[in-house]
């Protein structure tokens, strides 16, 4: 169902049976994989460009791991706006025709995300372009939120919890803000991170923002050093779980993904997805820090566009090896 606000749709709401006798308890799947630029960024994203370009913009810059780039190469099309996006070396091949293919100008500059970063503010001084956040803006936290209202308006009671990966920090902060309008702030959400790519659990360890020497994780699309503080923030009032899995897990959870349910999702999908498949949902159950029994487990499949066969076969060669 597309909306009348943005250029995101409403996404299905699927049981998984595979999943739900995995995890003992029912696990709902939100699909943002199917949304127009192939991740959830395209509601916040495809949010804030629309209000950030109303009085008239040159275009847009993005640096991006992959996915806030396509959203916003995407909203740009359709907003006919030139769109730059910048990305790290470290992300796939596979992105930068997509990108094109989008319409979008490419740069490839520096090896992590925080270093495209710096190109793309340099850009908006050197070329006058409108500034695209991947994660850390309120507008980009309120569209996402509204995958929280979809919840909302599809389920009969509220989520046992909701699963969900965690980058830079945008999703959750979104997830947050949802949760709070609809009055479901007490449903805990689980924040999944990889090894290497886990600057939301180092926060929370060191009690205060960490900045990471260096992205080790295979899943780059989680590859923010540091996270942005409102998500961190949100750490002392939320009910969050940080949780970090080895790339191999996240791997797995791609496979097995791929395998039971039929599509196919980024390394960065596959940290959420792991919480199920890796039996974590079981043992923070034992644990006492998620009830027994559960409601419904809500899991955020965020998706991405930068996997395809040949992509997962490399990642298995390498993580494999
Ligand atoms: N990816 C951002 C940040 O990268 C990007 O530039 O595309 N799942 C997928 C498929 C993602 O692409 C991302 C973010 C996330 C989860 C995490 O979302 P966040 O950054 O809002 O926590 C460096």
């Amino acid at each position: 169902m597309s909306n009348p606000e943005g250029f995101h749709i409403n996404t299905p709401l699927l049981e998984s049976m595979t999943m739900s006798k995995r995890a003992g308890t029912t696990v709902l799947l939100k699909m943002e994989s199917s949304q127009p630029s192939g991740s959830f960024k395209i509601r916040g994203i495809g949010h804030l460009c629309q209000k950030v370009t109303q009085s008239g913009s040159k275009g847009v810059v993005c640096a991006s791991g992959g996915n806030a780039g396509m959203a916003t190469a995407y909203a740009a099309r359709k907003l006919g706006i030139p769109a730059t996006i910048v990305i790290p070396t470290s992300s796939p091949e596979i992105v930068v025709q997509k990108l094109k293919d989008q319409g979008a100008v490419v740069k490839i500059v520096g090896k992590v995300w925080d270093d495209a970063n710096a190109e793309a503010l340099r850009l908006v001084e050197s070329e006058s372009l409108t500034f695209v956040p991947p994660f850390d803006h309120p507008l980009l936290w309120q569209g996402h939120a509204s995958i929280v209202q979809e919840l909302k308006a599809s389920l009969p009671e509220k989520p046992g919890a909701i699963v969900l990966s965690v980058g830079g920090g945008g999703l959750l902060c979104g997830v947050v803000e949802g949760l709070k309008e609809v009055g479901w702030e007490n449903v805990p959400v689980l924040c999944m991170e990889t090894v290497g790519a886990d600057c939301f659990n180092a926060a929370i360890k060191a009690g205060k923002l960490v900045t990471l020497p260096d992205i080790t994780s295979e899943a780059k699309c989680l590859g923010a050093k540091t996270v942005c503080r409102q998500a961190f923030d949100y750490s002392e009032e939320a009910r969050l779980i940080s949780e970090v899995v080895t790339d191999l897990e996240a791997l797995e959870a791609v496979e097995l993904f791929l395998d039971e349910e039929r599509v196919l999702v980024e390394m960065a999908c596959g940290a959420a997805l792991a919480a199920v498949y890796s039996g974590l949902i079981q043992r923070l159950q034992g644990e006492g820090r998620l009830p027994r029994p559960l409601g419904p487990l809500v899991v955020i499949v965020c998706g991405g566009s930068s996997v395809d066969m040949a992509q997962l076969t490399h990642l298995k060669t390498v993580l494999r090896r």
